[in-house]
């Protein structure tokens, strides 16, 4: 049975992938971070008690921060593929805290990539390694976009995330390691954290259906992004750790919409006019804008047969669709007694 280790197994794009890699007869060791309140909503479905037989999902401990925790997960699950996933990964929120965003990204993928370095010499293993690279790190590049474009990074996660690619190729060239990094274009599901700009509109539009927000506070609304289906895209994940050699591969739609076109589309599918309920707030801008990403994956088309199966329209009906029964259960819980949760964050 193959064995892989998710870093950041509690974000979106865990929770896809574990869903997938346990489809495929894995067994599949998570890092969650110790918190106060439990952070594993996302997986709550797939946890398994590890006390019954035939249990296939672990969960670890650990910290991109701290990498003595991580060498010793790395020892005891011995896998044959990483997926280095975890990251302070929200882009504004980069500008607040550069440094503990370096820490996780950027440092965190080199404590990463270092412990694999030690354990594939000490053990002889192979070990296949993931790395999550992210259009933003074209940030002012003009698009289209593709693994020959120069990096220009326009936010202090978009440069950790250079660095970790850069560590990822020299590691990979350097110690002959199976490396590769997906630069994948933003991606989305009814799992997106609340505070990305996909969900904040769709979670809205279901609370404003329900009668449970009025406004919506944006920034932003010329941007344009190449949004994807994230279940589509941990498949790319999994299809460049299969090939017979290592190498960096671009994933998107090769489709760019503006938030104005997110707008148009969530709150059209309820009949709402976006314009009614959406300001703008300056505290939403960043201080430098990626405007433009749109990205062209033909690379992983021709060589990992991947193309997208959800597209714009599909998408944000999926989202919205779940969003609208997530506010008519809350507006149950509101209606019997219980604290309103507090939407429309960053
Ligand atoms: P996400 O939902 O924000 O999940 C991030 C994950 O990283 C969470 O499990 C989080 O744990 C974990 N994490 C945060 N800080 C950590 C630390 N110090 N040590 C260990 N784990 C830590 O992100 P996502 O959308 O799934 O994205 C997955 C990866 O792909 C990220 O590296 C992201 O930067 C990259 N990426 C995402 C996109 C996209 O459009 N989604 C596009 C390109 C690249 P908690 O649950 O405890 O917070
Ligand atoms: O949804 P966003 O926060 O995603 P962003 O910045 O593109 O980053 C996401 O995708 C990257 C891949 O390209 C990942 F690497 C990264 O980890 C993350 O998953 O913002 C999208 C656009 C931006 O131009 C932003 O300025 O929406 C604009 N926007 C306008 N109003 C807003 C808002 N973004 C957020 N989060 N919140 C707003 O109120």
């Amino acid at each position: 049975m193959p064995v892989a280790l998710i870093t950041g197994v509690t974000g979106q794009d865990g929770s896809y992938l574990t869903r997938l890699l346990l489809a495929k007869g894995y067994e599949v060791h998570g890092v969650i971070r110790r918190a106060s309140s439990f952070n594993t909503a996302r997986i709550e479905d797939l946890y398994q008690d590890p006390h019954q037989p035939g249990v296939r999902l672990f969960l670890h401990y650990g910290d991109l921060c701290d990498g003595t925790g991580l060498r010793r997960i790395l020892e005891r699950v011995r896998p044959d593929e990483v997926y280095n996933l975890g990251a302070q990964s929200h882009v504004r929120v980069s500008f607040e805290q550069p440094e503990y965003t370096a820490d996780t990204v950027a440092l965190g993928t080199l404590r990463l990539l270092d412990a694999v370095r030690d354990y594939v010499e000490r053990t002889g293993r192979q070990v296949r390694f993931y790395q999550a690279g992210s259009s933003e790190m074209f940030g002012a590049a003009p698009p289209p976009q593709n693994e020959r474009t120069p990096f220009y990074p326009r936010s202090p996660y978009a440069v950790s995330k250079v660095a970790a690619h850069w560590y990822a190729v020299n590691y990979r060239e350097a110690y002959g390691l199976y490396i590769v990094n997906g630069i994948l274009f933003n991606h989305e599901s009814p799992q997106r954290g609340e505070t990305f700009v996909s969900r904040k509109i769709t979670r809205a539009v279901g609370r404003i259906v329900h009668g449970l927000q009025q406004k919506l506070y944006l920034g932003n609304l010329e941007a344009r992004r190449d949004w994807g289906y994230a279940g589509d895209y941990v498949e790319a994940m999994w299809l460049m750790l299969q090939q017979p050699e290592p190498d960096d591969y671009v994933i998107a739609t090769g489709e760019s919409h503006s938030v104005k076109e997110f707008l148009e589309a969530a709150f059209g599918y309820v009949g709402l006019d976006w314009r009614r309920y959406v300001e703008q707030d300056p505290r939403y801008f960043r201080p430098t804008e990626v405007e433009h990403l749109e990205g062209d994956a033909s690379k992983a088309r021709a060589k990992l047969g991947w193309a997208p199966k959800v597209r714009f329209a599909e998408l944000v009906r999926m989202m919205v669709e779940h969003d609208l029964e997530l506010a008519r259960r809350e507006k149950l819980l509101v209606k019997n007694g219980y604290p309103a949760v507090s939407g429309g964050r960053d």
